[in-house]
């Protein structure tokens, strides 16, 4: 039986290991053949190594198809090779999957392949150095939220993604049949959150929404991942202020901590700030008035809105202080000005990452507010019911994480950072 276990992996092996045995597992990413002897560079997910093949494994190892997933035992010595200071001169050399070519990617990234091809072959564009990266940033990112929340006080929540009716209002729901009902894909977790905090204080979740918006664009997915916080006995502000805890945490997290992967990866670390500035709408207005481009109050900022401020406005920024009328239902007014709302939004340059704000947790006031919108207060019954049983004053927001990620890894196209991504096209693999 093949003892498929490794005793290190390819970056684990130095000068400290020489004479030594040792196991390797990985996949064939070169084979030099130079007929008595072979040299083959294995790469595993924390690099390549050199593994020295001679006597009769040398047949079996330069046959081997490359990225053919194989084990190799040898012992440890110094190496002449110009990229390996070490090398593991083989003893033992098994394959374990036999790769079929032609394979649909290179892998190695040596020959180009569109990004469709490599979406199409995700699991194996992952053995590029430089893909992989990222997704450890990824995974890294979610680690410094989740550390972030849970030492601000906030529990980590999972809530229903099939759902009976509309959280964010209608147009763009995924519905589908539910034993003989209507059910929806959930948009977001926003009823749930709020109604969490009457008992919970402060909740967080980070889960995938579904948005069925026949957006073609290289920020809007159908189904993304969104860190939704609420908590209780906040005001908006407040919670703006863990955005930015939260945001400068992950970049330290990054520029300090996660170097390789950055360098694998490419990126540029650049991303500081002290603070992040606090533009109101109306603020918003004027610059772009400034620059030609004139908006009445009440007007959304659009597209070409967004991309004039985010050339003033390079980096991370808050729009706040957003007319009533363009904030959805949940949202609480300002108390001195009830034509504004406590919002915000986080921009980096014309992307928005983040939107939130203070919610209204008067039962009366969000009825008329349904009412006002044109949605039926009658459909909302269930979410309205917790606001009856005491429901705390709360504010909350949520951050599309797939654009951070975008954002922090200096990508151009969400597909970048998401592992299979989901747009109206794309629905394999
Ligand atoms: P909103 O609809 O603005 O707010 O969504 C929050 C954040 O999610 C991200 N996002 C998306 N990312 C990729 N593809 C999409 N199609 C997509 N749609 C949204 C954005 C956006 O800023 N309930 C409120 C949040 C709250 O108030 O707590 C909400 O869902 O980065």
């Amino acid at each position: 039986m093949t003892d498929i276990h490794r005793t290190h992996y390819a970056s684990q092996l130095g000068e400290d290991l020489v004479g030594k045995q040792v196991r390797i597992g990985g996949w064939i990413e070169d084979i030099r053949d130079i007929g008595k002897l072979a040299f083959i560079t294995v790469r595993d997910v924390t690099g390549a190594c050199q593994l020295v093949v001679t006597g009769d494994n040398v047949p079996l190892a330069v046959q081997t198809p490359r990225q053919s997933a194989i084990v190799a035992a040898g012992t440890v010595q110094k190496s002449k090779a110009k990229d390996f200071p070490i090398e593991v001169k083989v003893t033992e050399f098994t394959v374990l999957t036999r790769a079929v070519h032609p394979l649909p990617i290179d892998p190695t990234g040596r020959v180009e392949s569109s990004f469709d091809k490599r979406l199409d072959a995700r699991a194996l564009d992952l053995r590029n150095p430089r893909v992989a990266a990222i997704f450890r940033l990824r995974s890294a990112g979610l680690q410094v939220i989740r550390d972030t929340l849970a030492k601000e006080g906030f529990i980590e929540v999972n809530t229903p993604k099939v759902i009976g009716s509309a959280s964010e209002g209608g147009a763009n729901l995924f519905g589908f049949d539910y034993f003989k009902r209507k059910a929806y894909l959930a948009q977001s977790p926003q009823l749930y959150k709020e109604q969490l905090t009457l008992g919970l204080d402060r909740v967080f979740e980070i889960g995938p929404y579904f948005r069925a918006e026949n957006s073609h664009t290289v920020r809007h997915l159908s189904e993304f991942i969104s860190v939704d916080v609420e908590a209780a006995y906040m005001d908006y502000e407040d919670v703006m202020d863990i955005v930015e805890r939260l945001v400068g945490n992950v970049i330290r997290e990054f520029r300090e901590k996660r170097r390789a992967d950055v360098e694998t990866a490419g990126l540029k670390t650049d991303l500081s700030f002290d603070k992040i500035d606090r533009l109101t709408y109306e603020q918003c207005l004027e610059e772009l008035s400034k620059e030609g481009e004139k908006l009445q109050f009440g007007d959304d900022l659009s597209d070409a809105a967004l991309r004039r401020l985010g050339e003033i406005h390079r980096g991370f920024y808050f729009i706040m202080d957003w007319p009533l009328k363009l904030k959805p239902f949940y949202i609480h007014e300002k108390e001195d000005n009830p034509k504004l709302s406590k919002s915000f939004d986080l921009q980096y340059g014309y992307l928005e990452l983040v939107s939130g704000g203070r919610r209204l947790h008067d039962p009366e006031k969000l009825r008329s507010r349904l009412a006002e919108q044109g949605l039926n207060p009658a459909s909302f019954s269930e979410h309205l019911k917790a606001f009856d049983w005491g429901m705390p004053p709360h504010s909350g927001w949520g951050l599309g994480f797939d654009r951070l990620m975008m954002v922090l890894t200096g990508a151009q196209n969400i597909r970048d950072v998401v592992l299979y991504p989901r747009d109206t096209e794309r629905l394999t693999p």
